[in-house]
C-alpha cells in the first residue's frame, strides 16, 4: 500500500528559533502504522505510516514539549491510533477526534479520558464526502457537555456558505479554523477574500485559528515568505486566539517535502516578539487544551 504523496522529511534541520519552554505543536497527526491501525476503507488518500514514537521524537528534536494530535480523514471515525498515541503521551498530548453520528456516550467518555478535547468537522471536498449540517449540530451539542471545542477545516471559497453555521456554533463553543481558512495567498494579504476571514474572527470572539501550513499555502515553495503576512496579521490582531502546528507528517504534499525545522523558523517572522510567541505557542494552547 504505497502512499499517495511525498514521504515526510527524514532529517529536518535543527531550527534556529528556539520555542519558549512548554511550547505546544497544536496540529500534527499519527498515521497507523497500518499493520496495527488500518486506514479507513473509504479514505480519499493513503498516507505514509507516521507512528507516535516518530512524532514524539520530532517533538523533542524541534524543542517542543507537547502535541495536539488531530484525527485526519484517512482514519475516518476510527480514532484508535489517536487514542493509542494520547495514552502513550500521558499529559504531554491532547487530541481532536472525528466522530461518527452514532458515537456512544461511553466512547466519548473514553476519548475524553485519553485526552481528546475537540472534534473536527471537515468540509474539504477532496478529503471527505459531505455531511449534513444537522449531524454536525447534533455532535456539537453532545461534545459541549464535555467542554470540547470544534475544529473546522475548509477552503476560502467555502467561507461564505459556512459563515452562518460557524457563527451559530461559536455562540456557545470555541471554534478553531484550520490553516487560516486556507486563503489564496496569491491574492494578497489585503484581499477581499482574506478580509472576509478576518471579519469572521472579528465578529465572533469564540473563533480561533491555526496560523499553520505555509507549506500548503505557499506559491513559492520551499520559500514561505508569501504566507508570512497572512499569519502575522492574524497573530497581531487576535493574539489570544491563535495556535501554531507543524502539520507533521504533511499528508497530501506533492509540491515539495517540507523541512520541519524550516517550518519552526517561520515562527519568529509571524510572531515577532517574545510576548506574541509565548501566547501563540504556550498560553493559548494550554488554555484551550489543558485547563
Ligand atoms: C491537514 C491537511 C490535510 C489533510 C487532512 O484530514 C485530513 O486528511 O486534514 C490536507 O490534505 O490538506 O491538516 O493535515
Amino acid at each position: 500500500m504505497d502512499p499517495d504523496y511525498l514521504p515526510f522529511h527524514a532529517s529536518p534541520k535543527k531550527p534556529d528559533f528556539q520555542p519558549p519552554a512548554g511550547a505546544v505543536d497544536a496540529h500534527c497527526h499519527v498515521f497507523g502504522p497500518a499493520a496495527e491501525f488500518p486506514y479507513h476503507p473509504k479514505r480519499k488518500y493513503t498516507p505514509c505510516d507516521a507512528s507516535k514514537s516518530q512524532l514524539f521524537a520530532l517533538r523533542d528534536y524541534l524543542g517542543f514539549e507537547r502535541n495536539v494530535i488531530v484525527q485526519a480523514s484517512c482514519h475516518g471515525t476510527d480514532n484508535a491510533a489517536l487514542e493509542d498515541a494520547l495514552i502513550a503521551a500521558g499529559d504531554l498530548a491532547r487530541g481532536v477526534a472525528v466522530l461518527s453520528p452514532d458515537v456512544t456516550d461511553a466512547e466519548l467518555q473514553r476519548l475524553h479520558a485519553a485526552g481528546v478535547r475537540g472534534t473536527r468537522f471537515n468540509f474539504v471536498k477532496r478529503l471527505v464526502d459531505s455531511t449534513p449540517r444537522e449531524v454536525f449540530y447534533a455532535l456539537a451539542e453532545r461534545v459541549k457537555a464535555l467542554g470540547w471545542h470544534i475544529v473546522v477545516y475548509f477552503e476560502a471559497p467555502d467561507l461564505e456558505d459556512l459563515r452562518p453555521f460557524l457563527a451559530d456554533l461559536a455562540q456557545e463553543q470555541v471554534v478553531v479554523v484550520d490553516h487560516m481558512g486556507r486563503p489564496d495567498v496569491g491574492l494578497g494579504v489585503d484581499s477581499a477574500e482574506f478580509d472576509a476571514f478576518v471579519q469572521l474572527m472579528t465578529d465572533n470572539p469564540n473563533i480561533w485559528t491555526k496560523v499553520s501550513c505555509p507549506e500548503r499555502l505557499t506559491q513559492t515553495a520551499p520559500d514561505y515568505s508569501d504566507v508570512v503576512p497572512f499569519a502575522k496579521r492574524l497573530v497581531e490582531q487576535f493574539s489570544d486566539r491563535v495556535l501554531w502546528g507543524t502539520d507533521w507528517p504533511h499528508p497530501n504534499m506533492k509540491s515539495h517535502t517540507p523541512d520541519d525545522g524550516a517550518l519552526v523558523d517561520v515562527i519568529p517572522q509571524i510572531a515577532t516578539t517574545p510576548e506574541l510567541q509565548q501566547a501563540l505557542l504556550v498560553d493559548n494552547p494550554m488554555r484551550l487544551y489543558w485547563d
